[in-house]
């Protein structure tokens, strides 16, 4: 992982330049080069005299291919500096004798995450839309993609620069009393000074709160398909994929481990996962896998119970704040007008499809709301912030309990400003840049 050093994040003197594409043969790549030399470098090389900012521009690059450049002019670039972008055929040959011909040229190659460093040193991006891009390029299901867009201009977004006003207004509230107090006033009234520390305080814990959700919904909301053996729970899970994932046998026990599938319904995806089936038994193979089922079960939101509408079932009493939901499977077997229909219950045939859609429907009811909120936290790091952003609000509250003087206050609800100014960069170690630019592929 390359360090980043402040003073490195300063000294942008140099100019940079990578394959901005994937590795590998496509139809075609971009180079890309950024500093203030990179219009200089790029116009050597290429077969006309001027580019203009903004203009895509067909020319040749020396004898090693026709190319397409574009200019973005400091700085109207993503970078924020003068930038080139060299779109060339996909060859690797072609990509590699480019990049080349440019770093022979006067630029450096450019490290891990650099382009997008540059972007957050020269004030495009904050931190958290540095790591909100890095998402972006790695999302593959359509939550993560919205959770990523919200976190680099939408909902999430917001939030955080609402949260850091309201800090900064109650800063600014005690101020006015420290002020007072050294012209020697009384300052009584706090109440409202409690009221901003109690709004705050309230959406500070909602936002906190929806971490668990937020992590959920982007690695799939986990369900977990249980069941004793031989109900049909492969079957469904295979029925849901539409994929032939599970091996289904009649014999009891087939399934020994888990076995995971994704579910996109309406943007949210769900992390299926077909358990062994519960039951006593000797084989340790199976106990082993029935100690993974007991897992998949702990770490689910959503549990299918699967029963054989042929055999009974019991109910189900539990207070866990996970959503269950209990599927007849082999409907196909009974008469329609025998099937018990309960609210709560859901008929299916994993065999032939029956109820299929209403036991999607479930699903999306069961996370419902939630899942779709655009101001879930998802970030780890912002997490641990925000958890020491509330420390400090508790120890501000606790202080104005025991009507502490304002200077003594005001430190506790500089911590919280502090910390949470950790989320966008406003203050940021040189170990926390290292890991969140280390994450992106060079060129990004
Ligand atoms: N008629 C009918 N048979 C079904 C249905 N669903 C599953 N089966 C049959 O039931 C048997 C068991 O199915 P599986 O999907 O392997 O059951 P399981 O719950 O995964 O079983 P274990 O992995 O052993 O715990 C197979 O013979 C399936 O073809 C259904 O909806 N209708
Ligand atoms: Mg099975």
């Amino acid at each position: 992982m390359p360090s980043y050093k402040q003073t490195e994040i300063m000294k942008q003197n140099d100019t940079i330049a990578a394959i901005s594409t994937p590795i590998g043969v496509g139809g075609i790549a971009v180079v890309r080069i950024s500093g203030v030399e990179a219009y200089d470098v790029a116009i050597t090389h290429l077969s006309v005299a001027v580019l203009e900012p903004r203009k895509a521009t067909y020319c040749r690059f020396d004898d090693i291919d026709d190319v397409v450049a574009t200019y973005f002019a400091a700085p109207h670039s993503y970078t924020g500096e003068d930038t080139v972008e060299i779109a060339c055929h996909g060859s690797l040959y072609v990509q590699q004798a480019v990049l080349q011909a440019l770093t022979e040229s006067g630029a450096r190659m450019a490290q891990a995450g650099e382009f997008t460093l540059r972007a957050f040193a020269n004030g495009k991006l904050d931190l958290s839309q540095a790591e909100a891009v890095a998402d972006l390029i790695d999302s593959v299901t359509p939550a993560q993609h919205r959770l990523a867009m919200s976190q680099l201009r939408g909902g999430y977004a917001q939030k955080l620069k609402e949260l850091r006003q309201q800090l900064v207004d109650l800063t600014a509230l005690l101020e006015l009393e420290l002020d007072f107090s050294q012209e020697d006033v009384e300052f009584a009234d706090r109440s409202q000074l409690r009221e901003l520390l109690t709004t705050l305080h309230t959406q500070l814990t909602t936002l906190i709160q929806s971490f668990s959700m937020g992590n959920a919904v982007k690695r799939g909301i986990p369900v977990a398909i249980v069941g004793a053996p031989n109900v049909g729970k492969s079957t469904l899970l295979n029925a849901l994929l539409q994929d032939d994932r599970a091996i289904v046998s009649p014999v009891p026990g087939t399934t020994r481990d888990t076995i995971e599938g994704l579910l996109t319904l309406d943007g949210i995806t769900f992390r299926l996962i077909d358990t062994a089936g519960l039951r006593e038994t000797d084989d340790s193979v199976e106990q082993l896998g029935i100690a993974r089922s007991r897992k998949a079960y702990e770490d689910a939101l959503v549990v299918l119970h699967v029963h054989d509408t042929t055999e009974g079932m019991e109910e189900i009493h539990t207070n866990d704040g996970k959503r269950h939901i209990i599927v007849l499977n082999k409907c196909d077997m009974i008469e329609a007008g025998q099937r018990e229909v309960q609210a709560c219950h859901i008929n299916v045939s994993a065999k032939n499809g029956d109820g299929l859609e209403a036991l999607r429907l479930a699903l999306k009811e069961a996370v419902g709301d939630r899942a779709a909120d655009d101001t879930l936290l998802t970030n780890s790091r912002h997490y641990d912030a925000l958890r020491k952003v509330d420390e400090a609000l508790k120890r501000v509250d606790q202080a104005l309990d025991e009507e502490m003087p304002a200077d003594l206050v005001a430190v506790d609800l500089r911590d919280a400003l502090y910390h949470l100014g950790t989320i966008t960069g406003a203050v940021a170690s040189e170990e926390v840049l290292g890991s969140i630019f280390g994450r992106f592929c060079v060129g990004k």
